[in-house]
């Protein structure tokens, strides 16, 4: 029966697709292409000195609070629209998300998941974390994750969130709950894409842990894709 199904919505693609190349433009929509990056001079990465576990942890770590590219760039900002279009309910649920914990570091470090989505908390780590947040409208969490044991945990409410581990000062991570799709992570070099977008004027929004909020007012119109550079400044 999911085999059937599955075949049904390949047919209709190859369908959409004879009908034309503007058919399909106008069904997959326009794409806001952009890069975040850091206005004025770089602050100077922050070292942290570790003074326990260093036989996992490392003895030093970089503070990874702010992570630029070598043309500025700002990697780890999370963008999203702040009037979206209509999106048409998920076909599938969405994807678990995982949060690993290696050599004492949150891997990936920022993450967006869709709200009601679930996010496999990992400790690779041959010794002892504990998974701590106390986030605003979700509830909270305070766990002990020996090495191996996975902690799944679903984020109903959409928000920014911090988690922690008490036992290592330097460990930080950043869950992104989004409350509809059109959420992106910028990359290493600060760039970002979000797709499907009907024509129309849309608000931009980028958060970074950092270096705060800004909004923009970009048009998605002909062109495609429409970039934008979105700059951010050290505070
Ligand atoms: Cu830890």
């Amino acid at each position: 029966m999911a085999f059937f199904f599955r075949a049904g919505t390949v047919g209709a693609a190859i369908v959409t697709l004879v009908a034309g190349l503007a058919t399909v433009r106008a069904a997959s929509g326009g794409t806001i292409k952009g890069t975040a990056v850091l206005k004025g001079p770089a602050p100077e990465a922050r070292k942290i000195t570790v003074t326990i576990d260093q036989y996992v942890c490392g003895k030093e770590k970089n503070a990874e609070d702010l992570v630029l590219s070598p043309q500025g760039g700002i990697r780890n900002a999370v963008v999203w629209l702040v009037n979206p279009p209509p999106a048409s309910p998920a076909a599938t649920p969405p994807p678990v998300i995982a949060v690993d914990q290696r050599e004492c570091t949150f891997t990936p470090r920022v993450v967006v998941v869709a709200a009601g989505g679930r996010i496999d908390f990992l400790n690779s780590d041959r010794l002892l974390h504990n998974l701590h947040s106390i986030p605003n409208a979700n509830p909270p969490f305070n766990r002990t994750q020996p090495k191996g044991r996975t902690i799944p945990i679903t984020f109903a409410h959409p928000e920014i969130i911090r988690v922690s581990c008490d036992l290592h000062s330097w460990m930080r991570g950043w869950v992104v709950v989004a409350e509809h799709p059109f959420y992106a992570v910028t990359d290493a070099g600060g760039q970002f894409a979000l797709t499907g977008l009907p024509p129309g004027r849309y608000t931009v929004r980028v958060w970074h842990e950092r270096l705060g909020t800004v909004s923009r007012e970009i048009i998605v119109g002909d062109q495609d894709p429409t970039t934008v550079t979105v700059e951010m400044t050290a505070r």
